[in-house]
């Protein structure tokens, strides 16, 4: 098949009430993205990711949305919108939305009606369950804690929400539901968006009969994911998706899907499947899972670089030639890929940053760039509960300290300080001046104070950046085709130091190494016969030598 621009692009995400402030009311908006969308063509990156900026409550910082055609007042308006985005096409620069469809917020005018009787037009566009023996209709624990299910009196009924009880899920059983959704694709697609990243729309689909999850020992609640993830109409809706919207328009899209699997991926973004261009999976960033299952996420440990490699080589394997494969270390929902990953101490930041983008870079798939991950931006090291905003951490501390006493606080807040999604949703670090040139206001969130030394404005300037290596990493992907399209072989898959990797493409070879330790080592993969080194963060090359966080790409022609 002919490479596809969606195949050689890179993506960087924005998260919008973070990103650049316009008018000092302290929460980044559209007028500001505007701004910055210089910065954004200079990394390198083709296109833009934006979190959602629809009308919302903001339980969940916009993954609640109450009008999917306008723009929430704090953001902007239609016409600022419509200059971003004209403005981001002149540059070159391609604009993905999030469509979040799975679920709308409990203020939406659809819930409101719906919650009314069980004989409107609306009252089948979510999912409502009778009591069974006067409780919830099954043991399903919520993504946010608690069961799935709350009651509405007035239809003396459970409503299903994935989320958060302000986060009803929708019924995609409903045709009349598909039809509102296509409708709002095109309302954005005739605007000019170049495409969607798509909410959990791994789990639109419900099971048959809605039966118990499986539950963890000593859990009070079932694992919904385990009996939601890949229901039996997903393909069927992603194909009437494609059929009825998206094959209509050049787009690129993502399907974020929690509990995908390799052979369901490649159903969905087959090369032929008509369905989704790629997906998010997320088994690299679900390595560190507690092995206390009712604790989820939520844990400290160290990642064990084995199987670090494993989860990303048999992505990498499994979809060669067959479907496509997304690159991240981080987003809004993870910590700082340096914190999590690399080291973010001062020692070792820069360099190990450098390390994680070379490692990400060079592999099959689309890579996305979080906003300041570019920069090398760490996790903020929160010490106290009052510092937090995200609703996924307080509702966790809640139940796992409060009410189930499943740990102590002490404990829960270093969870929380090392994998809580705040990590990613302070600020971004514009310059060192006050508020990091987020916001001449107060900040909606406190940003991270080592801003003074990591930024923007500094990095930019400074040839041996982060910022300036992921430049060059990104201009390397535009230009050899072996990175975009070669297939890949992982190198020792024992080594438990260092991470290396072969592309071969044809006639010609990748030699990708990445010491992933604070220690010197010794590699020997023959890179001394290689035609040249295309790119390496340190200075010299040391031959086998490979110094803390050393990564070095060599081509064989
Ligand atoms: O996240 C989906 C999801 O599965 C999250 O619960 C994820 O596992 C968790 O945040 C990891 O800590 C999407 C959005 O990306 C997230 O921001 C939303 O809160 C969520 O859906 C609900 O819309």
């Amino acid at each position: 098949m002919e490479k596809q621009w969606w195949q050689n692009a890179v993506v960087y995400q924005v998260y919008p009430r973070s990103f650049q402030d316009s008018d000092g009311d302290g929460v980044g908006d559209l007028a500001g993205l505007t701004e910055r969308l210089p910065y954004i063509k200079k990394l390198g990156a083709d296109v833009i990711w934006l979190n959602p900026i629809y009308k919302s409550p903001d339980f969940d910082n916009g993954y609640d949305i109450s009008d999917y055609r306008s723009v929430q007042p704090v953001y902007g308006n239609m016409a600022q919108f419509e200059t971003m985005l004209a403005s981001a096409h002149k540059l070159g620069l391609k604009l993905l939305m999030d469509l979040v469809v799975n679920h709308t917020s409990d203020q939406h005018d659809w819930f409101q009606k719906s919650r009314q009787s069980k004989d409107n037009p609306y009252s089948d566009y979510y999912i409502w369950r009778d009591p069974v023996d006067g409780h919830e209709p099954n043991n399903w624990g919520s993504y946010f804690n608690g069961s799935t299910w709350t009651f509405e009196p007035k239809r003396n009924q459970y409503y299903l929400h994935l989320f958060a009880p302000s986060q009803p899920d929708l019924n995609w059983e409903n045709p009349k539901v598909h039809d509102e959704v296509w409708d709002l694709m095109r309302f954005w697609l005739d605007k000019g968006v170049d495409g969607f990243r798509m909410d959990v729309i791994s789990l639109i689909s419900k099971p048959v009969g809605l039966p118990d999850a499986p539950k963890a020992p000593g859990a009070v609640y079932g694992d919904v994911e385990a009996v939601v993830a890949n229901g039996p109409k997903l393909n069927d809706y992603l194909h009437e998706m494609h059929d009825k919207v998206l094959s209509h328009y050049d787009v690129m899209t993502v399907g974020e899907m929690p509990g995908a699997t390799a052979e369901g991926a490649i159903t969905y973004t087959g090369l032929d499947a008509n369905e989704l261009n790629m997906i998010f999976q997320s088994a690299h960033v679900g390595l560190s899972a507690n092995p206390d299952k009712r604790l989820g996420k939520w844990n400290d440990a160290p990642i064990k670089l084995t199987e670090l490699k494993k989860a990303l080589s048999d992505w990498q394997y499994a979809l060669d030639g067959k479907g496509w494969n997304s690159l991240f270390w981080d987003n809004h929902d993870q910590p700082r890929a340096v914190s999590r990953f690399g080291n973010d101490s001062e020692q070792y930041r820069d360099v190990s940053a450098k390390m994680l983008g070379t490692t990400l870079h060079m592999l099959q798939g689309t890579p996305y760039v979080y906003e300041g991950e570019e920069l090398g931006m760490t996790n903020v090291h929160y010490t106290s509960l009052d510092q937090y905003e995200d609703l996924e951490s307080l509702n966790a501390y809640d139940e796992n300290v409060t009410k189930e006493k499943i740990v102590d606080k002490p404990t829960m807040l270093k969870y929380l300080s090392h994998i809580s999604r705040d990590n990613a949703r302070t600020p971004m670090h514009w310059d060192a001046s006050k508020n990091a040139g987020f916001t001449t206001g107060t900040p909606w969130f406190a940003l991270n104070p080592n801003y003074t030394t990591i930024n923007a404005k500094e990095e930019v300037d400074r040839d041996d950046s982060v910022f300036n290596y992921y430049r060059q990493l990104i201009a390397l992907r535009h230009s050899h085709d072996l990175i975009v399209l070669g297939d890949y072989e992982e190198l020792d898959p024992d080594d438990d130091q260092v991470f290396a990797y072969r592309r071969h493409y044809n006639g010609q070879t990748l030699l990708v190494i990445n010491n992933f330790t604070d220690q010197t080592v010794t590699r020997d993969y023959d890179q001394g016969s290689a035609s040249e080194e295309l790119i390496g963060n340190y200075a010299d090359d040391q031959g086998t030598t490979f110094r803390p966080y050393e990564s070095k790409v060599y081509l064989f022609k």
